[in-house]
C-alpha cells in the first residue's frame, strides 16, 4: 500500500475542500492553485501512488474517473467550448500528490504544445 497523502485526508473530510462531485469510487473537488479558471481535480478513492501502478483491474475505475470528466464538463458548461485532462505521473511529469488525479483544465484556450519552462533530457 502506498503512503497517504493530503488526498486521503480530502476523501476522509478530515480537511476541508471545495467539493464538486463524489460518488461510491471517485470524488471531484477545486485545485487549491488554479492553473485555468476550471481547475477540478478527480480522484479515485482508492489509493493509487502513480500511473505505473495500474494494473488490469484498475481498468474500469480509470475510465470512471474520465466519465465523471466529461459529465463535469457537461454540468459546469464548458464541454463545447473544450478542455484539457491531464495526469501527470512522477517527479518529471510534475506529480506532486502521489495519489493518482485527473487535472480537468477549462476556461480558457489552451495552446499546443503545452510545455513550458520544459528542460530536455536524455532517456535511457
Ligand atoms: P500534481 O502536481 O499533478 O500532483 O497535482 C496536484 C494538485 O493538487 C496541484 O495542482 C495542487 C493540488 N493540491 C495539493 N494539495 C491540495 C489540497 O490540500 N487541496 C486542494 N483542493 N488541492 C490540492
Amino acid at each position: 500500500m502506498s503512503t497517504a497523502t493530503i488526498f486521503d485526508k480530502i476523501i476522509a473530510k478530515e480537511i476541508p475542500a471545495e467539493i464538486v462531485y463524489e460518488d461510491e469510487l471517485s470524488l471531484a473537488f477545486k485545485d487549491i492553485n488554479p492553473q485555468a479558471p476550471v481547475h477540478l481535480l478527480i480522484i479515485p478513492k482508492q489509493r493509487i501512488a502513480t500511473i505505473n501502478d495500474l494494473e488490469e483491474h484498475d481498468r474500469e475505475l480509470v475510465g470512471h474517473l474520465y466519465i465523471v470528466a466529461a459529465r463535469l464538463a457537461q454540468q459546469f458548461g464548458f464541454a463545447e467550448d473544450g478542455y484539457r485532462v491531464v495526469m501527470n505521473c512522477n517527479e518529471d511529469g510534475g506529480q506532486s500528490v502521489y495519489h493518482i488525479h485527473l487535472h480537468l483544465l477549462a476556461g480558457l484556450t489552451m495552446g499546443w504544445p503545452p510545455f513550458a519552462n520544459n528542460r530536455p533530457k536524455q532517456l535511457g
